[in-house]
């Protein structure tokens, strides 16, 4: 494994992404080539739709919106996450769990079962064209639509997930963190559990103890269920008091999935250095490095880990071990957990 650079290695590494919005996960060869076919964006400039330095949070969710003015036909969406789905498996994700937000746009005809449609039949096609990559759905849940609307997704994901026989596998929880109270939602929670929906839950983006702890307290031990950054989870000097937040994800082994380049660009975290994927990483606690939305915030899979290994100077073999971690969180079954080992066996094989 000695002969290529540790940037290389990253690249080629057999990697699972497990935090990824579909409309925050656009190339910018994909937008260029939309412009290019279209002559306009909606109104909207390429240059509005990149987080190039890092900005407060809710500059971030200002982009979002900017995005879905641009992706509101059932075309752009099968084309997206036709797009989205082959630029990871450039990137050697072998195994891709991607999220959205079903949306209801009457003026173009969408409706939500639409867009679970087009997502599927984009996904379909992926296999069918024989790319090198297992995808499954996640249904979001945005905290700013209301509890009323995640009861409709929540029906949505249960249908799919029998219709497509497991390709939809899930739902997400996220949205402004700062717009409502996640506890509202946990009968829903409970309720797309009980349905055999796996969750992973967007919580303690930013400072909110109280919503944290009850979601927790409410969910650990009935729920299938991830964390989407966690970036206040963890003991730390500003926040006792809430220390009962880290012994229940300890005591439940709930994975927690760090976006380090898209916490430093939203500034909940300062730095790579600063980041809790360390904290947890040197408990030898699940913790997944994923992208979040690596049109948004400019990172592939690989420059993650990348990222990771330059701070925190890992090696060949501290990445393998950290990839060969991150496949037991995955929303998916033994069987094909074991694939993806042997395929990261057969990587190491190959590059010794
Ligand atoms: C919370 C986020 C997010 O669903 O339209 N989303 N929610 N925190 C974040 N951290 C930066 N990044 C993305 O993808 C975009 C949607 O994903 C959620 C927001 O609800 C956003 O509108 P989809 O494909």
């Amino acid at each position: 494994m000695a002969n290529t650079s540790i940037e290389e290695f990253c690249r080629k590494l057999p990697k699972v992404e497990l935090h990824a919005h579909l409309n925050t996960s656009f190339s910018m060869t994909f937008l260029n080539e939309l412009l290019r076919k279209s002559g306009n964006l909606n109104g909207v400039s390429l240059e509005d739709l990149h987080l190039a330095e890092a900005k407060p949070l809710a500059e971030g969710f200002a982009i979002f919106s900017k995005l879905h003015q641009v992706f509101r036909t059932e075309e752009t969406i099968y084309q997206l996450t036709h797009s989205v789905i082959r630029e990871f498996a450039e990137d050697n994700v072998k195994y891709l769990e991607l999220r959205s937000t079903p949306k209801h746009i009457p003026e173009t005809g969408l409706t939500r079962d639409i867009y679970m449609q087009t997502m599927v039949r984009a996904v379909q096609d992926c296999q069918k064209e024989g790319v090198d990559i297992t995808v499954r759905l996640l249904v979001s849940i945005d905290r700013r639509q209301g509890v009323e609307v995640a009861k409709i997704a929540v029906d949505l994901a249960e249908r799919w997930m029998k219709s497509t026989q497991g390709l939809v596998i899930g739902m997400d929880f996220s949205g402004d963190p700062k717009v409502g109270d996640a506890s509202d939602y946990i009968p829903v929670f409970l309720d797309a559990a009980r349905r055999g929906l796996k969750l992973s839950l967007h919580l303690a983006e930013i400072p909110l103890y109280k919503e944290t702890k009850k979601v927790l307290q409410a969910c650990c031990g009935h729920c299938v269920l991830r964390i989407g950054h966690g970036t206040f989870l963890h003991r730390y000097e500003s926040n006792q008091g809430h220390e009962e937040i880290e012994d229940l994800v300890v005591q439940w082994k709930i994975p927690i999935e760090a976006c380090v380049t898209s916490n430093i660009l939203s500034k909940t975290v300062n730095g790579p250095g600063s980041h809790h994927f360390w904290y947890w990483h040197r408990k030898q606690h699940p913790v997944i490095l994923c992208t979040d939305g690596k049109g948004v915030f400019g990172c592939l899979l690989s420059d993650e880990y990348y990222r990771v290994a330059k701070e925190f100077s890992l090696g060949r073999e501290d990445l393998v071990s950290m990839a060969l971690s991150t496949f037991d969180s995955i929303f998916e079954s033994d069987d094909l957990k074991q694939r993806l080992r042997d395929i990261l066996r057969s990587f190491c094989e190959k590059e010794q």
